[in-house]
């Protein structure tokens, strides 16, 4: 039997942080055996924001290179950059002419976003993101979807525009289903455990990225916020959000048991604490930092690896871009 087919998006907005990691990536890692996964660098979601582009490009560049450090098969999974498939643009145009202007305006992240900025200069791409992030989902007939609460909203609109094309035009795409991700802890900032860790938040000791030396690892670490409980252990209060981000953090790298964390700690001070998370987080990013530099080393390998991906991309995407052509009455190219 064919596998279900999974798609899932990284936006190159940054340096890659140990919450894509732990939150997402290395349920990607799994996923590729029981699926047949499309990875996608979603960096035309990445622009809705202002970037720099050396620093976007390198951005690409560099999470294709990790995905593949921590251990997507390119052979098996399809690692792609958004932009190099131009069916995603193609489709996403065709999805935003059939989407009524209310369904936009009513999704929460958009009034999130958009609150914080000046009506007039609201970019048109921040409003209409889910119509792009629909045509990724539905070129490849994915039939699930990973999405956390926070994508939950566009999945359903991605849902409502499939359904709205069949209904027009004949059945086209798949529905996809929301997959609720396999224990995928929410990492939180170290400057701020009351906000998600964000590789586009800048503050130096928000974030662990994939690529710190364990040096500045440690640093990061002791300046962790924490509390003045004096007590190591999991706990939801708000108060205590420092501590238990970082034991949340040493359990998804360890691989313990709460319990077991809680008995290891017992007795312990903070400081331990932070040089025990430190250590074993460095410890887990040995080898994607090896790998990783092993492959950004030759230009030309991860150039190839690159093209590979778009190439794979490009045969599901096209195949289903050309029937949603046909169906619409575009001409097709003799
Ligand atoms: N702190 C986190 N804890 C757990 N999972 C996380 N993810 C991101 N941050 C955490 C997961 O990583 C995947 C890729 O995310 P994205 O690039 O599409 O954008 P995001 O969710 O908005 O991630 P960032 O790092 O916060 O990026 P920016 O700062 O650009 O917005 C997703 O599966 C996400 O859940």
């Amino acid at each position: 039997m064919e596998k279900q087919r999974v798609l899932s998006g990284i936006q190159p907005s940054g340096k890659l942080t140990i919450g894509n990691y732990i939150g997402a990536l290395r349920q990607w890692v799994r996923e590729q055996d029981e699926y047949q996964a499309y990875f996608t660098v979603v960096d035309m979601h990445a622009i809705t924001v202002m970037q720099d582009p050396q620093t976007l490009r390198q951005a690409s560049r560099d999470t294709v290179a990790l995905l593949i450090a921590v251990g997507i098969d390119p052979q098996k999974a399809t690692v792609f950059i958004q932009s190099q498939v131009s069916a995603h643009a193609e489709l996403g145009w065709i999805l935003t002419c059939m989407t009524p202007l209310g369904w936009l305006y009513r999704m929460t992240q958009f009034k999130d976003k958009s609150a914080k900025q000046q009506q007039d200069s609201v970019g048109t791409g921040l409003l209409s993101y889910p119509t792009l992030m629909a045509a990724d989902i539905l070129l490849y007939q994915a039939h699930q979807v990973p999405v956390g609460d926070d994508q939950r909203q566009h999945l359903e609109l991605t849902r409502d525009l499939a359904q709205r094309f069949n209904s027009a035009y004949g059945e086209t795409f798949v529905l996809p289903e929301a997959m609720i991700p396999k224990v995928g802890a929410r990492v939180m900032g170290l400057d701020n455990p009351l906000a998600k860790m964000s590789k586009s938040e800048t503050s130096e000791y928000h974030a662990i990225y994939l690529l710190d030396t364990p040096e500045v690892v440690l640093k990061k670490c002791k300046r962790a916020v924490t509390d003045s409980f004096n007590e190591i252990r999991f706990s939801e209060d708000t108060e205590r959000a420092g501590v238990n981000n970082l034991l949340t953090i040493y359990q998804a790298v360890t691989g313990k048991e709460r319990t077991v964390i809680e008995q290891e700690f017992e007795g312990q001070g903070y400081g331990k604490l932070k040089t025990q998370v430190a250590e074993s987080v460095s410890e887990a990013l040995a080898p994607i930092q090896q790998r990783f530099y092993e492959i950004s080393s030759s230009a030309s390998y991860l150039n190839d690896l690159i093209e590979h991906g778009a190439k794979r991309a490009e045969q599901m995407a096209n195949q289903t871009l050309e029937l949603v052509k046909e169906r619409i009455g575009f001409v097709r190219r003799t």
